[in-house]
């Protein structure tokens, strides 16, 4: 027998831990550790483990499928680009739209953003960043000019006081969890605020439970108690940032007093009061945040609210400080990183700046140019004009994504995607997205591709192949320089490996020119930005000034806003969804990870125990949840973890999929959805029949 251990990085969270594939007769059949990298040490969270079990699945698929009277029929390679390009010369550029993913590799996504931009030259694309931190882009663009994670993972261990909202770190991002616990033997206090007791939430100092979507009220409450006790850090106020007056005069209103707060949030004032003097007299303070904040109507606010307080406290720019935003999805920072986007190139460089669309136009040599020098629509843009504006957008070429499960309203999503002409779906398994198809194509996993990916603290780490892929499926890389040649362009799709790709990234790419396939083939790898060969990278970012032209750093003053939809006599109960330890997003990887899908084999709704008892449920009865879109049936976990008159639900589940019930309201700026706050009843069975 033949073995071999192949090092590559995790394919789940962002965190970008790294393990060895285990491959035995060149089939992958395992993992071991790799203690070497920095980031985890060896160390791996249940995903990481089982992170082969899905690799080899029967389910796989193996071949491109085409729908013929309603049904998918196998057909070759050179069948499904002949209707591809058929298809796709039908459309106007603007007609068409493409998802690129945050599962695939940086490479794979710039392959995509420039067949979006100069194949079909439409404006339209954009991934699940949208459902995800796109409030965090947008917030900490407009407070510090940069919209990515401030430190890096390892500094968190060195912090003093470590206030994590939002983010259940321990199940969520398991391996930066750890530093937590590192930090809290090294002495930091540990404050947690999340309207669930999460295992996260059971290590803390300092628990405040609150009702989903007060955020920026208690934001504004523990500014305020800075503010009147002189904790805030006034040399870091009067040096590094602008407009401190605009973000005080909002704060020192009455209604954010810890009184009036309490009243909004549930949180008693007295926590609040010591949540605010741990973090205003820390040494060191860090926040860690993820959906909590983010995926609300009012996601920017929160965001900035974040930025706000760090700012106070001159909690920046040195170990143990910083704003973490934690990045889900393995390569959703790179996803970003690489314009996968409506509003950028790669590297941020924006759309509609003219000298960055002359670069990019010039680069790539598009004889009949590319896209227009304008902004596009937005994942959750593009399901509303499907749905609402049929005959505008009339093709889609999803990779990597499965809106039918993840995006919210799922009727609304259904009707969008009916709406369309023409939908390519390029995944690795068929997926409830794929089902509404016209076109399936078969893509290679990550344990069969060579690549990079940048984890959220902006470390572009190496995915090496350790296995040939199944079938005839192909690297999404591959299929699009393929399609890419037959529209015409082979020219602009020269690629013969990813490091081909990778070359010419770093070339129109100012935070990776410094970077190259042999810097990055190291245990430590390199953070961006790294802008020159001999350049070592940027571990903490805005050490001495901002990523602003005048480098200073933005006060906003930020009202607090309730949610798009708040419980009323009919839907008395908030909403409020999220993940699971065991379970990936929409379970295409995990429920065929038999070791993970043994844990969570279905969905549940949490209830507090005086909910349910007012409504005479039992633990594990399955009841009905209902709200103004849509019902599910779906057993209920009655646990005192939860708060009374808010409800959770994983969305992981198709069979009680929690976005059946999700409300489609946007936040203006950023465009992501309110996940994270609806109006909900729950009825007995018996009695809704
Ligand atoms: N096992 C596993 N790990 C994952 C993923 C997965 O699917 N499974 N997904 C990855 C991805 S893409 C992401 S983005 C991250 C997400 O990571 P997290 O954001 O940590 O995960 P969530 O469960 O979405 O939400 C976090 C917490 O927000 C709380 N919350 C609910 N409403 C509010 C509110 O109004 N305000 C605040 N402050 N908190 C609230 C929830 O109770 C929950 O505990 O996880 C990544 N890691
Ligand atoms: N209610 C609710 N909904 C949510 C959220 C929430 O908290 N609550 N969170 C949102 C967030 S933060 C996120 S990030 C989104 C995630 O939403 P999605 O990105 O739609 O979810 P995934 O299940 O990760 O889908 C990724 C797809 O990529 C495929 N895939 C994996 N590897 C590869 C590859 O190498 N190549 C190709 N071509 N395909 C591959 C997988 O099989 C899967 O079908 O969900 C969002 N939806
Ligand atoms: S913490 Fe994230 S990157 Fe690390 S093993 Fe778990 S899922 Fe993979
Ligand atoms: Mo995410």
């Amino acid at each position: 027998m033949q073995m071999k251990y192949v090092q590559t990085t995790c394919p789940y969270c962002g965190t970008g831990c790294s393990f060895n594939l285990v491959v035995e007769n060149n089939r992958v059949t395992g993992i071991a550790p790799y203690q070497r990298t920095p980031v985890n040490q060896g160390k791996l969270c249940p995903k990481g483990i089982y992170a082969h079990e899905f690799v080899n699945h029967p389910d796989r698929l193996k071949s491109p499928l085409i729908k013929k009277n309603g049904k998918f029929v196998e057909a070759s390679w050179d069948e499904a680009y002949d209707l591809i390009t058929k298809k796709f010369k039908q459309y106007k550029p603007d007609e068409c739209a493409c998802l690129s993913s945050a599962r695939c590799s940086n490479e794979e996504n710039y392959a995509m953003m420039k067949f979006a931009r100069g194949v079909l030259k439409t404006r339209h694309v954009d991934h699940c960043a949208r459902l995800c931190h796109a409030s965090t882009v947008a917030g900490l663009a407009s407070t510090f000019g940069s919209g990515a994670m401030t430190n890096s993972i390892g500094d968190i261990s060195q912090s003093k006081c470590c206030f994590i909202i939002g983010s259940n770190t321990f199940e969520q991002h398991p391996l930066i969890g750890r530093q937590l616990v590192l930090a809290k033997k090294n002495g930091a206090k540990i404050i947690y605020a999340d309207p669930r007791l999460t295992p996260t939430g059971k290590q803390a100092d300092l628990y405040l439970q609150f009702r989903s979507g007060s955020d920026v009220a208690i934001f504004n409450g523990l500014m305020q108690e800075i503010l009147k006790n002189g904790w805030e850090d006034k040399e870091f106020i009067k040096n590094r940032t602008k407009d401190f007056d605009k973000l005080k005069e909002e704060v020192m209103k009455p209604e954010y007093s810890l009184d009036n707060v309490s009243k909004i949030s549930g949180i008693p004032a007295a926590k609040l009061r010591t949540a605010a003097e741990w973090i205003g007299k820390a040494e060191s303070a860090c926040i860690l945040y993820s959906m909590g904040i983010t995926q609300h109507t009012t996601g920017v606010d929160n965001v900035r609210s974040v930025a706000n307080i760090q700012m106070l406290t001159g909690n920046l720019g040195r170990p143990g400080t910083g704003v973490n935003a934690l990045r889900g999805q393995n390569n959703v920072q790179g996803a970003c990183d690489m314009g996968a986007l409506p509003v950028v190139f790669t590297g941020y460089q924006k759309v509609i700046d003219e000298a960055a669309y002359k670069k990019f136009a010039d680069a790539w040599g598009f004889p009949d140019g590319i896209s227009a020098p304008q902004n596009g629509y937005e994942v959750t843009v593009m399901m509303d004009v499907l749905a609402d504006k049929p005959g505008e957008l009339k093709c889609m070429y999803i990779m990597g994504e499965n809106p039918m499960l993840s995006d919210p309203d799922l009727h609304h999503v259904e009707k969008a995607l009916k709406n369309l002409g023409f939908l390519i779906v390029q995944d690795i398994f068929m997926t409830e997205t794929a089902e509404f198809a016209d076109v399936v194509l078969p893509a290679c996993c990550y344990a069969e591709k060579d690549g990079t990916q940048t984890s959220t603290e902006r470390r572009v780490q190496m995915w090496r192949k350790a296995q040939e892929p199944p079938g005839n499926s192909k690297l999404d890389w591959v299929i699009i320089k393929e399609i890419a040649s037959r529209m015409g362009y082979a020219k602009q799709f020269p690629w013969n490996s990813a490091e081909d790709i990778f070359t010419e990234i770093a070339k129109v790419t100012p935070s990776y020119a410094g970077m190259n396939y042999t810097r990055l083939n190291r245990p430590e790898a390199l953070h961006w930005p790294c802008p020159a060969p001999d350049h070592a990278g940027t571990p903490i970012l805005h050490k001495e000034k901002f990523a602003h032209p005048d480098g200073l750093g933005q006060f906003f003053g930020v009202p607090y806003k309730p949610p798009a939809e708040v419980p009323d006599t009919e839907y008395p109960f908030v909403l409020t969804t999220g993940r699971c330890l065991w379970q990936w997003h929409t379970g295409t990887m995990t429920r065929r990870s038999e070791n993970l899908e043994e844990e969570e084999p279905t969905g549940w709704i949490e209830i507090n125990p005086e909910d349910a008892k007012a409504l005479g449920i039992k633990d594990k009865e399955k009841i009905l949840a209902v709200t103004r879109r849509g019902k599910v049936e779906v057993p209920a976990r009655v646990t005192p973890d939860i708060m009374k008159g808010v409800m959770f639900m994983p969305f992981h589940y198709k069979e009680c999929a929690a976005n059946t019930l999700t409300n489609n309201a946007l936040d203006p700026i950023a465009k992501i959805p309110e996940f994270k706050a609806c109006a909900v009843k729950v009825q007995k069975i018996a009695e809704a029949k």
